[in-house]
């Protein structure tokens, strides 16, 4: 499928944001083309275009404001793949079509970068300069640490390193993606509500809208992960930018692996169908961008 049309100017936006943030950030020349390498080179910005779009379903927003949210989403996830790749988790040397930061730069380097562009999400978040209210920044911080941390994307991970030649249940596997790589996701669509309603009451969502738009997030967030495990199959190194076949090399739990691939292709679907009938809740919302978001997930090819 081609990207939705918003993706590029969205993409470009929170580039742009990146690159200077990351700029004003660190003047050790090293750290900084090391951290530039790592999140400015490749990747499809699904978590910040994800986080815009639902900003936007409320109305109109204050972009410069969200896009500072936007990139302090897509710096934790870029620290996640950079200690993903180091050798002590899954030792890859190969992401988004070039060497890993590791390779590239080296394994204390690349644990730096990590470091680095984690608490520079939270800097972000908390600047003076960021023009949402206090308590909107301590709501995104929350959201934002919650999901990254011991019991969201973190916990994940570490269920993912023990489970390495293990064969988990469906219900484990699903636990384990919900977290690993769910939580982010949800995240993004939690943080552009919470940031753009920014305490305006007009923008305010009904109980029943907040948990549709929770349930969508949780849909596509596990949608995202069973297309990942069938691309891993169905897909080749160059599309993918990684190794094509590692899970299996890896002998991971994965939704092909329990289902088969036409079961994983039945879940996907199922998955992409009740994320837009819980948008249908917030039918008079803005909801257009987060329709095309989900169809993009279920039918990307990287
Ligand atoms: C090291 C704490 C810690 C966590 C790592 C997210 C994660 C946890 C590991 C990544 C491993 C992996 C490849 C998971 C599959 C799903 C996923 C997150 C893929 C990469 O996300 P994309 O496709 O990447 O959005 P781009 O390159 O487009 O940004």
């Amino acid at each position: 499928m081609q990207q939705p049309y918003f993706f590029s100017d969205y993409r470009r936006q929170v580039d742009e944001a990146l690159e200077k943030l990351i700029s004003q950030h660190s003047d050790d020349s090293k750290l900084r083309a090391a951290m530039r390498y790592s999140s400015l080179l490749g990747g499809k910005r699904l978590r910040p275009i994800l986080l815009l779009a639902s900003a936007r379903a409320l109305g109109d927003v204050d972009t410069r404001a969200l896009l500072t949210c936007a990139v302090s989403i897509e710096c934790i996830h870029a620290y996640s793949l950079v200690h993903d790749d180091l050798p002590a988790m899954d030792n890859d040397a190969l992401r988004r079509g070039q060497p890993t930061c590791h390779i590239a730069y080296n394994e204390a380097t690349a644990i730096l970068v990590g470091d680095a562009l984690q608490s520079l999400a939270f800097e972000l978040l908390s600047a003076e300069s960021l023009a949402l209210s206090a308590e909107t920044k301590l709501r995104l911080i929350n959201i934002l640490s919650k999901a990254s941390g011991a019991a969201g994307m973190v916990l994940g991970q570490a269920i993912d390193l023990e489970s390495e030649n293990k064969q988990l249940s469906l219900a484990s596997l699903e636990n384990m993606h919900r977290k690993k790589t769910g939580a982010l996701i949800e995240a993004s669509v939690i943080m552009g509500v919470t940031a753009g309603f920014n305490a305006d009451k007009h923008k305010q969502l009904t109980q029943q809208e907040h948990q549709a738009l929770i349930n969508y997030a949780r849909c596509i967030g596990l949608a995202f992960q069973v297309q990942d495990d069938i691309l891993d199959i169905v897909s080749d190194t160059q599309t993918l930018g990684k190794p094509q076949g590692s899970d299996e090399a890896k002998n991971k739990s994965t939704y092909p692996a329990l289902l088969g691939l036409k079961g994983a292709s039945e879940k996907l679907q199922m998955l992409h169908d009740e994320a837009l009938a819980s948008l249908q809740v917030l039918a008079s919302r803005n909801i257009s961008q987060l329709e095309q978001i989900c169809r993009f997930i279920v039918s990307r090819n990287q």
